[in-house]
């Protein structure tokens, strides 16, 4: 499944492009019950991360982190191997595909919290920002359920962030953007089974779930294996950025 010259054009442009009917409903349900069953299990083990970046407490609202799921289960080492996703990722970064981060989003009913507005590349480090993140939505993701927002257009430059806290404190989003200027930020309004593409410049963040409803998400990030390894490469677990596909 590549995008097509409509789709690469606009995200050219945006800086992101969004797609419904990527999974369908069989595997949206199948990949639901791994998802929560893995949750469940990360939580009796006290690793399931809140990695909420609003001024709330984290009592108060949680957006649960999945983190490196690859590790956790293996549905999600089946979907980062797929041909139809690699194929897509492959329409924007080239044939020689290294994945460099993997979580599952997940924010509870009534309790989902917030995520700043920031840049993928200010934590990646990625040498000619070769790198994008594939957000895929296992529910409807809605402007009332915490979809992610966009800056349309404005991933043409890395904008200055502020760092929110001690990083042996909490993990997560610890970085935002300082003094953003967010006029003309768009929701991504994603169905469930669809996917949202961005660029690692592209400035995005997520709102609160006021809703009844979970909004879970799978946020694959991927960077260009021909280009230099970032820092943080050497200090990842091993195996936790396996190369996916080599054009020789
Ligand atoms: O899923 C969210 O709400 C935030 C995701 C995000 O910021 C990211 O994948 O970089």
């Amino acid at each position: 499944m590549k995008l097509d010259a409509a789709q690469i054009s606009a995200f050219d442009r945006d800086g992101f492009v969004l797609s419904d009917g990527y999974l369908d409903d069989g595997e949206i349900a199948h990949i639901q019950d791994c998802y929560m069953e893995t949750a469940a299990r990360l939580q009796h083990e006290q690793s399931l991360e809140n990695v909420q970046s609003g001024e709330d407490e984290d009592t108060d609202f949680q957006v649960y982190q999945i983190r490196t799921a690859h590790l956790q289960h293996a549905i999600f080492r089946m979907l980062i191997h797929d041909t139809r996703l690699l194929d897509l990722v492959e329409s924007l970064l080239g044939p020689d595909i290294r994945l460099i981060h993997y979580q599952g989003l997940y924010k509870p009913a009534y309790t989902g919290g917030e995520v700043g507005w920031h840049q993928d590349n200010h934590y990646f480090e990625v040498a000619e920002n070769r790198t994008i993140t594939v957000w895929l939505a296992l529910d409807d993701a809605t402007v009332d359920n915490g979809c992610m927002w966009y800056l349309p257009g404005r991933h043409k430059k890395l904008l200055a962030h502020e760092q929110l806290w001690d990083t042996s404190e909490k993990k997560g989003f610890y970085y935002a953007i300082r003094d953003i200027d967010d006029s003309g930020a768009v929701p991504a309004e994603v169905r469930k089974g669809g996917f949202a593409i961005h660029h690692c410049l592209m400035p995005h963040r997520s709102l609160k779930n006021q809703t009844d409803r979970p909004r879970r998400a799978i946020a694959m990030h991927f960077m260009d294996a021909t280009v230099p390894d970032p820092s943080m490469l050497k200090i990842l677990p091993e195996g936790a950025t396996p190369i996916l596909r080599r054009s020789s």
